[in-house]
């Protein structure tokens, strides 16, 4: 790779100057913590020029912005893809090979930013990395969790949760800005004074606890392209100046509170993923880092724009998820109270520049405040909050004269709670799910009413993911093997990797690509026998599902058909099985026993089926502690199977099933999510469907009928493995462990409603559908050819093409090029 920026001299001088400025050593004495932060300061130095850069070309050209808010970017390491991205990976590695260093083992040093929990917060890096590459001016706004996801521990088959501490060594790649810093208020109440000059109510926040949002800049480097964008993410500090207003002058145990405040707002990350908690700092969050950066946002746009009538046209606040929906009120109070708009102006510029997107169906996760909480924390925003509400259901009134029902199932503000989807879909002008399914399924059932009502805010934007992370760095061989056929394009276009279809059918391509496949699955097995110091075989079939542990997402639907499979090898030794590594890597919420349990389950099957000698190897369960970005990378690289066997309807998107599709892995799955677009695109030979499809799921949940008793009446096989749930088969010290689990599947006493991810129902044809992958493996030269074909079918997922349909559909952002 040529990079126009990179002297190899220079930067092996940077590199030492950097090691002697920031520890007083020479690079022999360094530690290796101490050679990566100064061989990313050395990075950081070239970034600094392309930022500075880039940020003039906006300024100049002045382009419309998207703000990109989460409560979650779950970014992985940056030296490396920023190398990548700048391509001077291969120089910077020699530079360093010539020092003494090995690139990779210096990457290794690098904490894994994990500021999300899963695929949410993966999306908005990804997001990122192609908002830049494409050209766009964008910032993601979040905050900077002192402690992001938790690293997993696995003690006696159980998850121990560990503190994330990613900062204590510093991280080189961030930038503290506190000349944007921003005053955020929370609590105290609301005193209303009419301006007889202005004939207008004017609203004061009094008796307020605040703190300070200090943001912290991190670069988001752009593809060989010198663009820079911005990943602001802001943290908080004590306001302990005691002028606060004239109120609290000399209030020590105030001072005391906003102390406590400020460090337990950014404190750390919620690990909850799919899940709302209802936790009063969880709003605090919220409002925290989204009324600090809309502040910023209006500051920046008024900086060069007379009239805030023009906002919409030159900027987009898009919601990831409900969790930044304070944002709608935000802006209004923002609008009304300061920039002394009228309401109604407000809210026509309000509604034209907030945007949002649904990730979910799952009941469980969606937010809804209790009125009291919310009020209580943000007196003015609750006001605002119950404004839009009351003309919201005028307008539903109008629209449904006299449908109580309507109000019911569509108001803002219902039942002592505010609804945030219900906010989020009303303030703004667009709505879309993220895989065409879950869109079909918000439009007809989830937010049906709200679809009827306002059709045209309604779109689908299927999610994707970036080829540059996954498959150019998680996989060099693999990209390098592609880069030899069709050229580099495949790099800032992925649907250049259909070129490769030519070669399925080619014998010589088919070997190297299982070739390939084989050298990546030695890297995993050597990561497992280090990580984990169990054997696997890297000649077995490599089954992996990685991914939160959830219910919905059935990993015990796998782990049972593991203990099926066991079962089958110890009853007829005489049978010819395919040897089989089942590979799992998840964390569960910290509170979510029921995940946890069947982590235990997962386990505990591990001990028993890995030290049976009579089964002679050829079925192995791993499960990979602390599954995360760093070695999601090495982990797609290197399987032939992807497990996605959600219970259709549930799983809104999903993304890992992208980057192991990207791979060259075969799905096994069921109809949910981008599953379905994924088949479409690679076709229905080249993966194993199987299980209920979303309609059949959804007609159960409506209209019961689904008995898990019947299967456990009818199957010896099913009824065998349960049983083995409870008789102690895999815990032999403490039969009942997997009481609940047991339950949960039949519902016999652990709850009203039969099992609602319908487990047993898709249990057989899960099992069919792996004999079928047993089958196509054997037949090598069609599994190669099925594997090239996932790869070069992969081009649609590509969040490079998710990026420029929102851009084309949504935010209309004009592209920007960088000079030279
Ligand atoms: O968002 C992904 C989807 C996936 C969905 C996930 C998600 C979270 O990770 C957290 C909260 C939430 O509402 C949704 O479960 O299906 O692929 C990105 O869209």
């Amino acid at each position: 790779m040529i990079s126009k920026q990179f002297d190899k001299e220079t930067f092996k001088e940077s590199v030492k100057s950097n090691v002697r400025s920031l520890y007083r050593k020479t690079i022999d004495e360094a530690t290796p913590q101490q050679i990566f932060q100064a061989v990313s300061y050395a990075v950081k130095d070239v970034i600094i020029d392309n930022w500075l850069k880039s940020q003039k070309q906006f300024d100049k050209e002045d382009p419309k912005i998207v703000y990109y808010l989460s409560m979650e970017f779950l970014m992985g390491r940056a030296l490396g893809n920023n190398l990548l991205n700048l391509t001077a990976y291969g120089e910077v590695k020699e530079a360093l090979e010539e020092l003494g260093f090995d690139l990779n083992a210096i990457e290794d040093e690098e904490p894994d930013p994990a500021l999300g929990n899963g695929g949410l917060g993966r999306l908005a890096a990804c997001f990122l990395d192609s908002l830049a590459t494409l050209g766009y001016c964008a910032y993601g706004c979040g905050i900077r969790y002192h402690y992001g996801m938790f690293k997993q521990e696995i003690k006696d088959g159980y998850q121990i949760e560990v503190p994330d501490a990613w900062l204590k060594d510093g991280y080189p790649f961030e930038l503290r800005r506190p000349e944007y810093a921003k005053e955020v208020k929370f609590g105290g109440h609301v005193r209303v004074v009419y301006d007889p000059s202005t004939g207008r109510n004017e609203f004061v926040q009094e008796d307020y606890q605040s703190v300070r949002a200090i943001p912290y800049d991190l670069p988001i480097v752009g593809y060989n392209n010198q663009i820079v964008n911005t990943l602001r993410i802001w943290d908080s500090e004590a306001i302990n100046d005691f002028q606060l207003d004239s109120f609290d002058k000399g209030d020590y145990r105030k001072a005391v509170e906003q102390e406590n405040l400020a460090r337990n707002i950014v404190e750390v990350l919620y690990p909850n993923d799919n899940h709302y908690a209802g936790k009063e700092l969880r709003l605090k969050q919220q409002y925290f880092f989204i009324s600090a950066s809309i502040q910023a946002a209006v500051e920046k746009f008024k900086k060069k724009h007379g009239d805030i009538h023009e906002l919409p046209s030159k900027v987009t606040f898009q919601l990831n998820d409900t969790h930044p929906t304070v944002t709608v009120a935000e802006l209004m109070r923002i609008l009304v109270d300061e920039e002394k708009l009228s309401w109604e102006d407000a809210w026509d510029i309000t509604t034209r520049t907030c945007a949002y997107t649904n990730h979910t169906i799952m009941a469980e996760a969606l937010e809804k405040w209790p009125i009291e909480l919310f009020s209580r924390l943000l007196p003015r925003i609750y006001q605002i909050v119950e404004e839009i509400n009351r003309r919201f259901l005028i307008q539903i009134q109008q629209m449904y004269p006299g449908n109580q029902e309507k109000i019911k199932k569509m108001a803002i503000i219902y039942d002592g709670q505010v609804k945030m989807a219900h906010l989020a879909i009303a303030g703004s002008y667009s709505v879309n799910g993220v895989a065409r399914l879950h869109t079909e399924i918000l439009k007809n059932k989830e937010l049906k009413d709200f679809y009827e009502m306002m059709p045209q805010k309604f779109n689908n934007k299927t999610n994707g993911i970036t080829q540059r992370r996954f498959l150019l760095h998680g996989n060099p061989l693999l990209a390098d093997w592609v880069t030899k056929h069709i050229g580099r394009d495949w790099i800032t276009d992925l649907s250049q990797i259909s070129k490769l279809k030519i070669y399925a059918d080619d014998e010589k391509a088919q070997q190297e690509f299982m070739n390939i496949k084989y050298q990546n699955k030695l890297r995993l097995a050597k990561y497992i026998q280090e990580h984990n110091g169990i054997e696997v075989d890297p000649r077995s079939i490599f089954d992996v599902q990685v991914k939160r542990l959830h219910e919905y997402k059935r990993q015990l639907l796998n782990i049972l058909h593991v203990m099926y499979l066991y079962n089958k090898m110890k009853e007829h030794p005489e049978l010819d099985f395919y040897p089989r590594t089942f590979i799992f890597g998840a964390k569960a919420s910290a509170g979510y026993h029921r995940a946890k349990l069947i982590i235990k389950l997962i386990n505990s099957v591990a001990d028993v089926v890995n030290n049976d000698a009579s089964i002679k190897g050829k079925l192995k369960v791993v499960f990979i502690e602390n599954y995360r970005v760093s070695n999601a990378e090495i982990i797609f690289a290197a399987a032939d199977v992807s497990e996605q066997i959600s219970t259709a309807s549930k799983e809104a998107s999903g993304t890992g099933n992208m980057k192991f599709m990207l791979n060259g892995a075969l799905t096994i799955g069921t109809m949910d999510g981008a599953n379905v677009e994924i088949v479409e695109e690679v076709g229905a030979d080249n993966a194993f469907i199987f299980g209920l499809s979303s309609d059949e799921v959804i007609n159960f949940e409506q209209n019961g009928g689904y008995d898990p008793n019947f299967y456990f009446n009818t199957d010896p096989d099913i009824r065998n493995v349960l049983m083995q749930l409870i008789n102690g088969t895999f815990s032999p010290k403490d039969p009942e462990r997997f009481r609940d689990l047991y339950n949960s599947l039949l519902n016999t006493k652990s709850s009203d409603k039969p099992d609602t991810y319908f487990t047993l129902a898709d249990f057989k044809s899960y099992a069919k559908a792996q004999e079928q992958v047993e089958a196509a493996y054997r037949d090598q030269r069609g599994w190669a050819k099925s594997a090239i074909l996932n790869t070069a079918s992969s081009g649609k997922f590509s969040s490079d093409r998710t990026i420029q349909e929102y851009v084309d559909e949504i935010w209309h952002l004009d592209k920007v090029v960088v000079e030279d």
